[in-house]
């Protein structure tokens, strides 16, 4: 029988079957889904992020990791939910309208959702709108906004622009990161929260959610 600890080793190499079976085998033997997340796959991520500042990792070695995590979430999530415990919230995560890059708010929407959060991914190149009809439909939604180019940042700004517009504003929180994104360009765009790393948005969106 395969050891749960070695879903760490299967998220870190990228080995996406080795995850799913690692998985399978565990939750089969009633392992807690929440001690699966906390003491090995977002360890596990932690340390992949690690790598990739390190240069020991580069983005092929980034993707592999995250499908492989993506995978074991999959299987997670429905005994996370079954084992009673209310999602912390929710998030709608969406790379801005003009940007194709996806890998990092792929991250974060995982991260999220090992953490108890229901993520709802609206994809790449994302216009403002969709962000309105999605604060539209639960208040307390968190929007979480990732941008990579310093070309399409700026339509963060539009987001939150297109919220007010419709009146919405004051009915969501907006989080926002990507690799231009700094703390203090969300303060200039009015943005709620700002995270440069995964692990940290999970920590930002709790804050949001319990304020
Ligand atoms: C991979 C990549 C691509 C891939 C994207 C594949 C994919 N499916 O995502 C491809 C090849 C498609 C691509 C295309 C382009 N790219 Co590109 N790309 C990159 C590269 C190498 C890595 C990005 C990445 O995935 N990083 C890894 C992830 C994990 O990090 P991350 O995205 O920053 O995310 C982390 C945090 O920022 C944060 N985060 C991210 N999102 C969010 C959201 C929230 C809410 C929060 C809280 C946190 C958060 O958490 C994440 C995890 O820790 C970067 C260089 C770099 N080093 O960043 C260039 C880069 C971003 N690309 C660049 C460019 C110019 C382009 C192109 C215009 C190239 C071209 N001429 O066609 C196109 C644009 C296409 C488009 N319209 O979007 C430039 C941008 C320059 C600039 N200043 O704007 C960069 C910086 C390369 C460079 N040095 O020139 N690219």
């Amino acid at each position: 029988m395969s050891d749960p600890a070695e879903l760490y080793n299967a998220i870190l190499t990228g080995n996406a079957k080795k995850a799913e079976e690692v998985t399978k085998a565990a939750i089969a033997a009633n392992a807690d889904p929440g001690e699966l997340v906390q003491k090995y796959m977002i360890p596990a991520m932690d340390e992949v992020g690690r790598r990739f500042e390190c240069n020991e990792y580069f983005v092929p070695e980034l993707l592999i990791a995250a499908r492989a995590m993506k995978t074991a979430l999959e299987l997670i999530t429905p005994h996370l939910m079954a084992s009673g415990a209310e999602p912390m919230g929710r998030v709608v995560i969406g790379t801005v309208q003009g940007d194709l890059h996806d890998i990092g708010k792929n991250l974060v929407a995982s991260m999220l959702e090992g953490g108890g959060f229901q993520v709802v991914d609206l994809g790449v190149d994302v216009p403002a709108e969709k962000f309105v009809e999605a604060a539209k439909e639960k208040d307390g939604t968190i929007l979480a906004l990732s941008a990579l180019l310093t070309t399409t940042m700026t339509m963060m700004k539009n987001v939150i622009d297109a919220l007010e517009k419709a009146g919405v504003r004051s009915r969501v929180k907006v989080m926002i990161g990507g690799a231009p994104i700094t703390q203090q360009y969300a303060n200039e765009i009015g943005a709620d929260g700002f995270s440069d790393n995964a692990s940290a948005a999970v920590a930002v969106a709790r804050k949001l959610v319990a304020n």
